[in-house]
């Protein structure tokens, strides 16, 4: 499948997160793709009323792009921790918060391990990433990452629930590691790549 994403263009960046605006740049910028974001542009965040990351990711791009007119990329993505249930999962960022405080919902991720009885300590990030085209439809595509939870939290890198969490043949959490690191395994980067997979056309580079 060719979609419409071409080297040169430029895309809105559909979130009002920093760190994965951040992180989300820095994918796009090698293949020559300028972003711009949602901010920049004063658009306002939809509400979010998916029951998936998938479909969350959907409304998000989908309402960018048709308040922009342009080729917009939106993420939903969060932490699945195994004795949880799949918990916080769609609601990750609803755990930190009104003030998006993440120590807060690192400490009720703990909190409820505890309170669980359960010394399984598995978990994954999760992301999906949406390609909002102008003239066909939204693209999705999901990527996770299997990693162990630990306490207290470690290092002051990346966003979010970063921290707590080390992926599975690493010692580091994601908070400690080289974020250019991070991103050559993370759940944005294998749901990033399996997009452009699926859109770039064959004949780019
Ligand atoms: P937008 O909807 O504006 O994009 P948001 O933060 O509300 O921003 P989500 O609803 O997708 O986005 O929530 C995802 C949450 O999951 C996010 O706030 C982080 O706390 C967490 N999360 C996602 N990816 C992460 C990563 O790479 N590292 C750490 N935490 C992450």
């Amino acid at each position: 499948m060719v979609g419409e994403l071409r080297r040169g263009d430029k895309i809105v960046i559909a979130t009002h997160n920093e760190g994965k605006a951040r992180e989300l740049a820095e994918l796009f910028a090698p293949i020559g793709i300028e972003t711009v974001s949602a901010g920049a542009l004063g658009l306002v965040e939809p509400e979010e009323t998916g029951a998936s990351f998938a479909e969350n990711a959907k409304i998000k791009a989908g309402a960018a792009t048709s308040v922009t007119g342009m080729l917009s990329v939106a993420d939903d993505s969060g932490l699945e921790v195994t004795a949880l249930g799949g918990a916080p999962g769609i609601h990750s960022a609803r755990w930190g918060g009104p003030n998006k405080d993440f120590g807060l919902a690192m400490q009720r991720v703990n909190r409820e391990l505890e309170a669980s009885g359960s010394a399984d300590r598995s978990a994954r990030f999760v992301c999906a990433l949406a390609l909002g085209q102008p003239r066909g439809e939204t693209l999705v595509r999901i990527g996770k990452i299997d990693g162990t939870l630990v306490w207290p939290p470690r290092g002051t890198r990346g966003f979010g629930y970063d921290p707590i969490f080390v992926p599975d043949g690493y010692s580091e959490t994601f908070g400690e590691m080289d974020p250019v690191e991070k991103s050559d395994i993370s759940h944005r980067m294998r749901a990033f790549q399996k997009l452009i997979l699926s859109t770039w056309p064959y004949d780019e580079d």
